[in-house]
């Protein structure tokens, strides 16, 4: 696969802001593919091919464009015989998605509450209001509320995440020795979340912490990196 590129959504500083695009990152590199990255805002996104997308990431390859990660993943896997399967068989991608509507129903909204206002500071100007109106919309309360009942949720957050620390104890990775779909979609959350929050998400000595490290040392395997403000691994 030739001339890959893929619509990110940034920061102000040109930080990766979203789960959905760090999971499809692992996914690349997994894949072995090499890609160039064009960073958006989200006042962006509808100028990605004339107005077909609402959301990102955007992978673009020559003249044709995939939205939606789990299009996406399917399609670097369907035409990319590089690198190992991103799904070993059905049964594994069905259990991938239950992982991610898992996550996606209890753990990303406990974490988009508590970082909502951080990511707003984050964004280019431009941003900030689009992002302000629609997702006080979403919450049914200002930023500034949500920030303000961000701590109590911390807790909550923690215990929720019990089910993903039980296999981690007794393995690397979700995947086993090595991370598999489920884990990118784990870690990106995490990526996501821990670069832009302004308060420690997880307890110092929280077992999550190795393998958010070990999930680290494989994106810089593929030349990547990233600085996580909202999570302490120098325990990890
Ligand atoms: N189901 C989509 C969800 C992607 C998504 O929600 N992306 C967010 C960024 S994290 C987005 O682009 N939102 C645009 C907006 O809210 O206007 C996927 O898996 O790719």
């Amino acid at each position: 696969m030739s001339d890959c590129r893929l619509f990110e959504l940034v920061a102000d500083d040109g930080t990766s802001i979203s789960p959905f695009v760090w999971r499809i990152k692992y996914a690349l590199g997994a894949k072995k593919l090499n890609y160039e990255t064009c960073g958006v805002g989200f006042t962006d996104i509808p100028q990605i091919d004339e107005g077909r997308f609402t959301t990102v990431p955007v992978l673009q390859v020559g003249e044709r464009y995939v939205g939606d990660s789990w299009a996406i993943a399917d399609y670097v896997d369907s035409v990319s015989s590089d690198g190992a399967r991103l799904f070993s068989s059905p049964a594994e991608r069905t259990m991938a998605r239950f992982f991610d509507e898992w996550l996606g129903s209890s753990v990303r909204p406990l974490l988009f509450r508590i970082c909502v206002k951080d990511i707003h500071d984050r964004l280019q100007p431009r941003d900030q209001e689009y992002f302000r109106t629609s997702r006080e919309q979403r919450l049914g309360q200002t930023l500034e509320a949500a920030a303000a009942a961000r701590e109590k949720l911390v807790p909550v957050l923690r215990a929720t995440l019990e089910p993903l620390r039980s296999p981690l104890d007794k393995q690397p990775f979700l995947g086993g020795a090595t991370p598999n779909y489920a884990d990118f979609i784990g870690l990106g959350t995490f990526i996501w979340a821990g670069s832009v929050a302004t308060l420690g998400l997880l307890a110092e000595d929280d077992p999550l912490l190795e393998w958010v490290s070990r999930g680290l040392n494989v994106l810089e395997g593929t030349g990547r990196t990233v600085r996580l403000s909202g999570l302490d691994l120098r325990h990890g």
